[in-house]
């Protein structure tokens, strides 16, 4: 097996900014050494004063002597020195913000915003010797500039992936001002771009820490059941700053132990056989093993689960199993609480209520979500398609565009290729079919296969009819290259309502296993009415009457995913007293009260749980 590291290279690759090659390190969270996250200075920051001088040149890249102090970068973080000395902002005596979380949810004024804000954070700390130092930024949605001590250190695009910054050589042991500059402007040109159905949370939504590493550390790992031949484990580790050295792998729960040299470029692979005792992950028992990896002045452990996913014929098969995707959709947001989920409980709580759905899969869209969803999806036996937010209409022809989506698949598939819930890498949702956008996906597509040969890739297409709007027609030339047919659908909601669900035929163009990305209709929790209705409880529950027996006419049905567990904010959902800024196509509403479509659709994924899927 090839090793991913070197991969990154040569698809030409940093695993974070544009114009900075940051690095980031796999699962670093348990060597975290100092927590950075609570109470942030903030300034809000509309017209960008503190970044661009008034001839709108970034201050940090033209700064002159004879710049009036008033106008230096907020990156400074300077406070006055005397009584007449003349600055416009002050840190010190800012408000501030909460970290991880959302800037909207956090004050009434910044709801709707969509700019910079500024964040600093003073902290002290001693380097030891012998020892790496690197930040980690857990997601700053969605542009963000980091600033140490006055001097810029990273820039980074894409607003749900980590990046990290070594910062070994620029900390000092007292009063390190650390300032983080996040703008969550829409952009055209953006992944995504400027038209989403949900809602544009700003901030630094995830966890920021520091973290430790030995000179010579293990930048990446990747441990896995051979795909083809599940009678092999393969490990592939990087050791970064270290010539040649030696790495032990243990699984000692299974007496595991085997070693293999680096090659001169730190690389090492090992391949074991399989012991007959080992218990492959699967949802019925999710079951993980301590893993560790040692390289004398290094060791990472972590739990890892072992199962295969693949493709044959028709079939989805799981540790070579054929296996029926009882899923729903979910959006990376706790409607209880409100505001983006970013925490394990969050995670917990999303993942229980799909659990109470009888489900053993969930989509995470459109975006990746934060790391806990896969480390507690690990943990309860949920089955995950990970996406990143190539949406809608992006600009298919920007180098740029195409190069930032790729960065953020590298780093999302970096950060979760050990989670063994993950069976699905997404490259898009409801893209229009064009030369230029399947020549941008395909790109992604093959790049998602060469970083990680073990997994599915997919996108979520559409449907189309032609003359006869009974049938549904899917043959996006991309099913050519996806590994599944999975497709979003909503007869009885945006065509048609509740009467024409039954009279649907489908005509596939590709003989894969077909799973469905999306389909649902809204229903506010509360709201009851006959099932003509719209937006009533009943409408929405008879949707899902409907819909259950018109996709099981596809007989290659393989799974469904319906839109979605529970209602989400969108700034495009303007209907008064019923979305008011809610997209209400959840099972479970905004207060957390689950409606009647959800035992609509958990009986009927308890009966396939207990009973198998027949193919009607
Ligand atoms: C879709 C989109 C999803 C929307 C959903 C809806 O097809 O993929 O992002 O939120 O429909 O509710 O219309």
């Amino acid at each position: 097996m090839s090793s991913k590291y070197s991969l990154i290279t040569a698809l030409g690759l940093t695993l974070a900014s544009v114009s900075f090659a940051n690095q980031a390190t796999i699962n670093p969270e348990p060597r975290e050494v100092l927590n950075l996250d609570g109470k942030w200075n903030a300034i809000v920051d509309p017209y960008d004063t503190g970044y661009y001088n008034y001839r709108m040149q970034p201050l940090d890249e033209v700064e002159q002597p004879d710049v009036p102090r008033s106008q230096i970068g907020f990156y400074k973080d300077k406070s006055p020195k005397s009584k007449n000395d003349f600055l416009e902002y002050s840190f010190d005596h800012s408000s501030t913000l909460t970290v991880p979380k959302d800037w909207n949810t956090q004050d009434q004024k910044l709801f709707l915003y969509e700019g910079a804000i500024w964040y600093r954070k003073l902290f002290n700390f001693s380097v030891k010797t012998d020892t790496h130092v690197f930040l980690h930024i857990g997601a700053a949605n969605y542009q963000s500039q980091v600033y140490l001590n006055g001097l810029k250190i990273a820039e980074h695009t894409g607003g749900f992936t980590p990046y990290d910054v070594e910062v070994t050589d620029k900390i000092k042991a007292d009063r390190n001002s650390l300032v983080i500059r996040v703008i969550n402007r829409r952009l055209k040109e953006g992944v995504p771009t400027i038209n989403t159905d949900w809602w544009n949370y700003g901030g630094l939504t995830r966890s920021v820490y520091l973290y430790e590493t030995p000179k010579s550390y293990f930048s990446n790992y990747n441990v896995q059941l051979n795909r083809e031949d599940p009678t092999k484990i393969e490990v592939s580790a990087d050791l970064a700053g270290a010539n040649s050295g030696s790495v032990s792998f243990d699984i000692p729960e299974l007496k595991v132990h085997a070693t293999a040299q680096t090659d001169a470029n730190g690389h090492a692979s090992i391949e074991v056989s399989t012991p007959d005792s080992l218990v492959k992950w699967c949802p019925e028992n999710p079951k993980l093993y301590e893993v560790c990896l040692n390289s004398g002045s290094d060791k990472v452990c972590e739990k890892i689960g072992f199962r295969t996913i693949q493709v044959k014929g028709t079939d989805i098969l799981l540790n070579g199993k054929p296996i029926f995707l009882r899923g729903i959709c979910i959006h990376e947001e706790n409607p209880v609480r409100g505001g983006r989920a970013y925490s394990t409980e969050d995670s917990r709580l999303l993942l229980g209520w799909a659990k109470e759905l009888n489900c053993n899969f969930a989509r995470l869209a459109h975006y990746p979500h934060n790391e806990h969803m896969a480390q507690v999806a690990d943990e309860l036996g949920i089955l995950l398609w990970e996406e990143i937010p190539v949406y809608w209409t992006i600009a298919w022809e920007n180098a740029e565009t195409l190069k930032n989506a790729q960065n953020q698949l590298t780093e999302l598939i970096t950060r979760d290729h050990n989670r063994a819930s993950v069976i699905v890498w997404s490259v898009a949702n409801e893209t229009p079919v064009s030369e230029a956008r399947n020549t941008f996906l395909h790109t992604l597509l093959v790049q998602a296969h060469t970083l990680d040969n073990s997994r599915l890739v997919s996108c979520a297409m559409e449907v189309r009819t032609k003359e006869d709007p009974n049938l549904k027609i899917v043959d996006d030339p991309f099913g050519v290259y996806t590994d599944i047919l999975s497709f979003n659908e909503y007869v009885g909601w945006y065509s048609g309502n509740n009467s024409v669900i039954s009279k649907i035929k489908w005509q596939l163009k590709y003989a894969k296993p077909v799973v469905i990305t999306e389909t649902g209709a809204e229903g506010l929790q509360g709201y009851h009415a006959d099932v003509e209705t719209r937006f009533g409880e009943e409408y929405q529950a008879e949707f899902y009457r409907q819909t259950i027996p018109m996709l099981r006419k596809i007989d290659t049905l393989r799974g469904i995913c319906p839109w979605i567990l529970t209602d989400f904010r969108s700034p495009k959902r303007l209907l008064p007293n019923v979305q008011d800024g809610w997209n209400r196509k959840g099972l479970i509403g905004e207060n957390g009260n689950k409606k009647e479509a959800f035992h609509v659709l958990a009986s009927f994924y308890q009966q396939i749980r207990d009973n198998g899927y027949e193919t009607k």
